[in-house]
């Protein structure tokens, strides 16, 4: 069984996309962030960056349950656990890792830092939000351009493309559209019809609704957060 301790943002969809794709079951422990619940002394000690997601697999065959930070490296624990979602060939699995990185270390930081500096500040600095919502403008422009040529990232869908579509979804909150990517645009569509997917994201929050623009109150949400970076900054 594994434990998920999350909330509904994109690093925790990418946990709960990869569990409902690969049909393992697990039981989720909300970490409301907003609260500060993930710098509670009980948190810190399952991941010590103070950060959701964290998997707990109380049933990986040995005594001691293992406990996983890192939403990439859990996907990829996750799709080595059930042999799905990442080929085993040494190339096709080469290709899924770039991918993964590339959301890891381009799409999810530029994104964070765009919902930051555009969303959340109060002070507005066009240098600051041209600098990372052109990054991901850029970053969206790489996926649109290799999506043109192929229906997935990489062969079959994997869990590179569970981990960039969690990100990208929320292309309106980072004040990046898609609509000048139709390829990027094709994808996101597709893959937010699976199943496993609307599952995957599915909460009572109602983040997921405004995250992606459909409804709710966008003001409350950025002012929630900003208080959220002011924690942090305070706590660490
Ligand atoms: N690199 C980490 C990033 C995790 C992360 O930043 N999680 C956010 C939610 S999407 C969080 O827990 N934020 C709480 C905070 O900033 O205090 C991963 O991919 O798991």
């Amino acid at each position: 069984m594994i434990e998920l301790y999350t909330c509904s943002t994109p690093n925790g969809w990418k946990a709960s996309i990869a569990l409902e794709e690969m049909a393992i079951p697990y039981t989720v422990h909300y970490i409301d962030i907003m609260a500060g619940d993930q710098k509670q002394a009980a948190f810190l000690a399952l991941n010590p960056n103070g950060r959701i997601p964290v998997i707990v697999d109380t049933g990986d065959g040995t005594d001691e349950p293992l406990t996983l930070f890192e939403s990439g490296a859990i996907m990829i624990y996750l799709a080595e656990k059930c042999g799905r979602f990442l080929p085993s060939d040494p190339r096709g699995r080469a290709e899924v890792m770039q991918w993964l990185m590339f959301q890891m270390s381009g799409i999810g930081p530029m994104m964070g830092q765009a919902n930051i500096f555009s969303r959340y500040f109060p002070e507005k600095i066009p240098t600051v939000i041209d600098r990372f919502q052109g990054e991901v403008r850029r970053l969206f422009g790489v996926l649109d351009g290799h999506l043109a040529e192929n229906e997935y990232l990489v062969g079959d869908y994997s869990i590179a493309d569970m981990a960039n579509w969690a990100w990208v979804r929320i292309h309106f909150w980072a004040g990046v559209p898609v609509d000048d990517f139709p390829h990027l645009k094709r994808w996101l569509d597709v893959i937010g019809e699976r199943p496993a997917v609307r599952a995957g994201v599915k909460d009572d929050s109602g983040n997921f609704e405004l995250l992606t623009g459909q409804a709710g109150d966008v003001e409350a949400l950025a002012s929630a957060a900003f208080d959220l970076v002011e924690m942090g900054h305070k706590h660490d």
